[in-house]
């Protein structure tokens, strides 16, 4: 099995390459941002209290993550390996996601993290938010409030995936096809 975290501050283009990876290895994507919005959409409890939460740029409590990615894990048994795009966002995510996966007899391969400066972050979300509508993308306070959140929690998981010497730091500034070459080298060598 091949498990991997894609890990980066808000708009590093977690999602844009998860979407090339699942292809290219035949993996399963669990995106807890996309999970979250497909359950605002559909009006459930879950949805309508995560929504607050996320229009503000804050995090979703960890149980209620935690419990969603437990659940499409089980939905899952038959799968090559799951990309992880989004979670684990605390410690207390990764350690979950540890713990989860080891009652499954497999672990996290590889920590894949984009690096990109707040500028082309701003940059980026803000350009999305033309289109997309997703009203966490639209204000440059939301937005900064999303790379503190990042920064104060987030971030930390960079030594917690180092000291299990699975952290990979990758030039997230380029092509998005320039920076997809660069990740599948990572995963070759693995
Ligand atoms: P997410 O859905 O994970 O949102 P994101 O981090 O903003 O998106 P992503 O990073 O995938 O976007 P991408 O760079 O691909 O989370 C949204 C919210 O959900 C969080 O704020 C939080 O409230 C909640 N949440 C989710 N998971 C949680 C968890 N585990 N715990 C608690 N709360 C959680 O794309 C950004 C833009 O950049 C796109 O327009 C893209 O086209 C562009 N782009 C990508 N690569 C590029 C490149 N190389 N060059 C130029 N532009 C590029």
């Amino acid at each position: 099995m091949l498990n991997l975290v894609l890990f980066g501050p808000p708009g590093a283009g977690k999602g844009t390459q998860a979407n090339l990876l699942i292809n290219k290895y035949n993996l399963t994507h669990l995106s807890t941002g996309d999970i979250l919005r497909s359950e605002i959409t559909a009006g459930t409890k879950l949805g309508l209290e995560a929504k607050s939460l996320m229009d503000a740029g804050n995090l979703v409590p960890d149980e209620v993550v935690i419990g969603m990615i437990a659940s499409k894990l089980d939905n899952s048994p038959r799968s090559n390996g799951f990309i992880f795009d989004g979670f684990p966002r605390t410690t207390a995510q990764a350690k979950a996601l540890d713990n989860l996966l080891e009652e499954k007899n497999t672990s996290i391969n590889i920590m894949l993290s984009l690096k990109v400066e707040d500028s082309e972050l701003i940059k980026r979300l803000l350009n999305r938010g033309k289109d997309s509508g997703r009203s966490d993308d639209q204000d440059e306070n939301i937005i900064a409030n999303r790379i503190n959140e990042y920064n104060n929690k987030t971030a930390p998981l960079k030594d917690y995936y180092s000291k299990q010497n699975k952290l990979q730091e990758i030039d997230g500034v380029g092509s998005i096809q320039e920076i997809a070459s660069n990740l599948n080298q990572v995963i070759e060598n693995l």
